[in-house]
């Protein structure tokens, strides 16, 4: 079973969001090629939601700002802007996307204490989300992930990936995925290969 991870496709990630990825809604029409011409028997889409109170968000937290780092829980944290708030247009996914083919959708971030840039567990990694699991009874053998944000959330998830799922095949798909800061996404991609996820193209995947 070949699997694709769209990650955090969604309108706060997008222009005009809450927390824009530079060109973020450039992965739309790929991911919409790779879900409708791709080789995939089951498509999943991760979706970031979190309660209006996150702890994540720096207006939660007296006199910080966006992107300085603070805590949460006790632990170094990225102070974001309030994003992909449940029941909001910015935690919408964006509304090009393909989402009639999409067979589950995964939330994430719900827990207030905690952040969770992985679509398979929360950063702490004390709670699992259910992701893995689903994936293991649908008896995935190869799962090909893009999204947004290459350095944070996508990075994560493909990590996790190896690491709970080591006997699957974990590809990540460059160009359809977009990240937060170009240095960032390089030393991510650095990451993920050490880690054991291949890297590739759309069109290597669609040439198939
Ligand atoms: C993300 C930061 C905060 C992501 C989510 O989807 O990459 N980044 N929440
Ligand atoms: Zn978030």
């Amino acid at each position: 079973m070949r699997a694709l991870l769209l990650i955090d496709i969604q309108n706060g990630f997008c222009p005009g969001g809450n927390l824009p990825v530079p060109e973020g809604d450039a992965v739309v029409p790929v991911a919409n090629r790779l879900v409708n011409d791709g080789p995939y028997d089951l498509i999943v889409a991760s979706q970031d939601w979190h309660p209006a109170n996150h702890g994540s968000f720096a207006s939660q937290h007296e006199g910080k700002k966006p992107f300085e780092m603070g805590e949460l829980s006790g632990k170094p944290q990225i102070m974001w802007p309030d994003h992909c708030v449940q029941g909001t247009a910015d935690a919408d996914f964006h509304p090009d996307l393909d989402l009639e083919k999409i067979d589950y959708i995964q939330q994430k971030g719900e827990n207030p204490a905690v952040d969770s840039y992985s679509a398979f567990r929360d950063n702490d990694q004390a709670a699992v989300t259910g992701l893995a699991g689903y994936l293991k009874a649908q008896l995935v053998t190869e799962l090909d992930i893009c999204g947004l944000a290459t350095d944070y959330c996508v990075k994560f998830s493909a990590l996790d990936a190896r690491e709970m799922l080591p006997d699957i095949k974990v590809r990540f798909i460059e160009d359809a995925s977009r990240g937060i800061q170009e240095a960032d996404v390089k030393a991510a991609i650095e990451q993920m290969r050490a880690a054991g996820v291949s890297i590739c193209r759309s069109a290597d995947i669609l040439a198939d």
